[in-house]
């Protein structure tokens, strides 16, 4: 018996603007303890109720030990376990001879399981690009938003967040910090505490909507309204900071006309909210300079995504706001980080590169392509797909055509996974990976702007082992001759930044090591004197990239695809709105099958407005059946106002063969893709609800 040691250097790896730094406790080679770190500001020694439980997940009965191959059908998720060494042979075998004959048939699956630029896309990435194999646009969370960001201040940059403690008004638009952005949540209760006003703009009563001294419930998908008649009233009523306007931006004039189109009557009618709420709220933002918003990208996940976030990062332009430290706008800070994004990824691998890269496939249309027989516009048929740091089975939009696709007899899969998610139940070849806790990383946040260094605290589980070495695995059973191809992991951590950047002055991946983290060098202000990343270095009201692709150069409202204004036959037949934010208790699907945080969730749930009910004959706590022409789901009715009249909230993601029917939310969600970036649109859906 040894006793416990605790380590720091630890950084939760989850898919949150938090980033937190923790510290492991280790008794006997295993994780006993996960804390927040006290001494790392934006964590201040908290960690949510999820990740406190992190070591119950790493020593988990049901961590996958062991290479395993099928053994029953796609979808059964019957395995044998093989060595190390014959899951190698057998995936190098068939990936050889697709490769050599059609690389494009191959393609990857990965989001961000980890955040880690190690054990995210590194290795990985070297190894489909040197193949030669498909792209994927990793699309399924946040290029809706980024888009808007791009166009409208050249990257994804936003307000510091320690600054929003300062504020005197703050909008929480299409956030749910409470359950998604919990250290965030501490600085707006720092700055309610001094007196701010707190308003979420929310068509959900979340969590957080709950806590502030004003809900505004708009329609889903009708943000973009709301922000140009904002515009309007800032126009119409001069709250207008003119020599910001003048020096700072572009395209006013043009702006003023298209806003002038959405006076807050129209909005109104569009945002299903009232007149007067949007006059009051455009002339307390208007008046306020501190006034900060914090954007998240539940707002972005429908058609007209891009364009709102567009139209919202246009306000703090239009009042000056970002003149002051405790004034702008946050929806991501990943663009501050100085990332090699070319040294991780190495896209010069590729053998047409730069002039002709591989076919990408976007991620949200993964049940389409693979169940597309291929064709001169499309490519290749998909006839081998290798999972990692993703559960497309149950996170993918349109769910049934995504497990059909993975059905497919002739497809060959493999995934890299801790457990054996509903994704893993389909694979051919199915690998056990190390958890963060088991292997070295480094992160960037998009939530605060600090870098920061994960060393392994404990040996890797059984025989799991790191993505990067399973890919190098891969390379080198199938004789790849590529020295990037075979880098160490410590190698590609120090290949992760250009340390030279002005705001890593005085950091390098040495002193990081030993520190752990360090806060990029960034004036407090970013945009108080303009310096936008855009092509003419302004806030671009007018975009002339955007005009350049034949898109609208000015940001405006796009009726979501799926509502009365935007499919007037489909609304009669499909009514009811329904969006799936995050649960509180889960991280995307991560921890649903951690029997704590499950028991917490309780069982698939769906919020329904009491009229809504009504009509249909539900009753509080009757289970009912959700439907669309995609497919349909089971969960318990919570007859509540929490979710607006023409609104249903099913908390998600449930792990389809956790939930008591065996579906999950993505049974009726769609594969259409937002206005910019194409995104995911799934809070852009029409249903129908019955009586079970
Ligand atoms: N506990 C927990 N935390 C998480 C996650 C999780 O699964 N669980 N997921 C992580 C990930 S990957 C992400 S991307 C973030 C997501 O977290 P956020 O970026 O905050 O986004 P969502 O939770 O999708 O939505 C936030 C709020 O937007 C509302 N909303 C939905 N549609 C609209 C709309 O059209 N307009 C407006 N104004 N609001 C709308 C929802 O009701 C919800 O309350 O959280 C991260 N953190
Ligand atoms: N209906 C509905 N669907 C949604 C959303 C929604 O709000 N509603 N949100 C969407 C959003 S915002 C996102 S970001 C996506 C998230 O979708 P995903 O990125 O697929 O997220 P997770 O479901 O958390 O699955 C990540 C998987 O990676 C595994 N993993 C973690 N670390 C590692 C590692 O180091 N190596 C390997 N090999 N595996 C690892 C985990 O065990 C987990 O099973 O879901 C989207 N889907
Ligand atoms: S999920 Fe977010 S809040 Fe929870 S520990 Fe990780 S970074 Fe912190
Ligand atoms: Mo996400």
């Amino acid at each position: 018996m040894n006793a416990p040691t605790e380590f720091a250097r630890a950084v939760c790896p989850h898919d949150c603007p938090d980033t937190c730094a923790m510290r492991v406790t280790v008794e006997n080679g295993r994780a006993i303890k996960v804390v927040g770190d006290p001494d790392h500001p934006p964590t201040q020694g908290a960690l949510c109720t999820k990740v406190s439980r992190y070591a119950e997940r790493v020593h988990h009965p049901h961590r996958l030990t062991t290479p395993m191959k099928r053994v029953g059908p796609k979808g059964e998720g019957r395995f044998e376990p093989i060595s190390w060494d014959e899951a190698y042979e057998l995936a190098a075998a068939r990936l050889s001879e697709i490769a050599n004959r059609t690389p494009e048939a191959i393609m990857p699956y990965s989001y961000a399981g980890t955040m880690g630029l190690v054990q995210g896309d590194s290795i990985a990435q070297r190894f489909f690009h040197k193949l030669g194999a498909s792209q994927l646009d990793r699309t399924i969370c946040a290029a809706a938003g980024a888009a808007g960001l791009k166009y409208t201040y050249g990257a994804s940059l936003g307000m510091l967040t320690e600054f929003f403690a300062e504020s005197e008004v703050v909008l929480i638009w299409g956030s749910n910090p409470i359950a998604s952005n919990l250290h965030f949540w501490t600085r707006v209760q720092e700055a309610k505490r001094r007196g701010a006003r707190l308003i979420a703009i929310d068509p959900y009563r979340s969590l957080t909507a709950e806590k502030c001294h004003q809900h505004i419930a708009l329609k889903p998908g009708t943000d973009g309204a709301l922000a140009l008649g904002i515009i309007n009233v800032l126009i119409t009523e001069n709250l207008l900071d003119h020599a910001y306007i003048d020096a700072h931006t572009l395209g006013f004039a043009e702006l003023k006309v298209r806003a002038l189109s959405y006076p807050p009557s129209r909005a109104a009618q569009i945002c299903g909210v009232d007149e007067q709420v949007i006059v009051d709220l455009a002339r307390l933002y208007g008046s306020t300079k501190k006034a900060a918003i914090r954007m998240n990208y539940g707002l972005q996940r429908v058609r007209g995504g891009g364009n709102a976030v567009r139209a919202i990062a246009c306000l703090p332009a239009l009042t000056g706001a970002w003149r002051e430290r405790a004034g702008g706008v946050l929806l991501s800070s990943g663009g501050w980080a100085p990332v090699d994004s070319h040294a991780l990824q190495r896209p010069d691998l590729m053998p047409g590169w730069p002039a002709k890269p591989a076919r990408a496939i976007n991620m949200n249309a993964i049940g389409d392509a693979l169940l597309h027989p291929g064709d001169a516009v499309f490519g290749p048929k998909v006839e081998a797909i290798i999972v990692y740091n993703s559960n497309p089975v149950a996170v993918a939009p349109d769910s049934e055509r995504v497990a059909a696709g993975f059905a497919r007899e002739d497809l060959f899969t493999i995934v890299l996974e801790h457990f054996q998610t509903d994704t893993a139940d389909y694979a051919d070849l199915l690998l056990p990976a190390t958890t963060q806790l088991e292997h070295l990383d480094v992160h960037k946040s998009y939530g605060h702007t600090h870098v920061m260094v994960n060393l392994p605290a404990i040996a890797p589980v059984g025989d799991a082992r790191p993505n990067t070495e399973i890919f190098r695995g891969l390379a080198r059973h199938m004789g790849l001759q590529e020295p990037a191809l075979y880098d160490s992991d410590d190698a590609i951590a120090q290949s992760a930044f250009r340390w030279n950047d002005a705001t890593l002055q005085g950091v390098s991946w040495d002193s990081l090591k030993k520190t752990g983290w360090a806060k990029l060098n960034l004036p407090e202000a970013p945009f108080a004197e303009g310096g936008f990343r855009t092509p003419s270095g302004k806030c671009e009201f007018f975009s002339e990239r955007l005009a350049q692709q034949g898109l609208d150069p000015l940001p405006d409202y796009l009726p979501p695809y799926e509502s009365a204004d935007g499919a007037p036959e489909l609304a009669a037949r499909y009514p009811l709105a329904m969006i799936s934010p995050p649960a509180r208790n889960f991280l995307n699907s991560t921890f649903v099958n951690v029997e704590s945080l499950r028991s917490t969730e309780g069982e698939p749930h769906l919020d329904i407005h009491p009229a809504d009910a009504q009509q249909r004959n539900i009753a509080d706590g009757m289970q009912v059946r959700i439907f669309n022409d995609r497919g349909a789901m089971q969960a318990r009715a919570r007859v509540t106002d929490k979710a607006r009249q023409g609104l249903v909230v099913g908390l998600s993601i449930w792990w389809k063969k956790l939930a008591p029917d065996g579906r999950n939310a993505n049974q009726v969600t769609s594969q259409a893709l937002t206005d910019l970036g194409g995104s995911a649109t799934f809070y852009d859906c029409l249903v129908e609800v019955e009586r079970a």
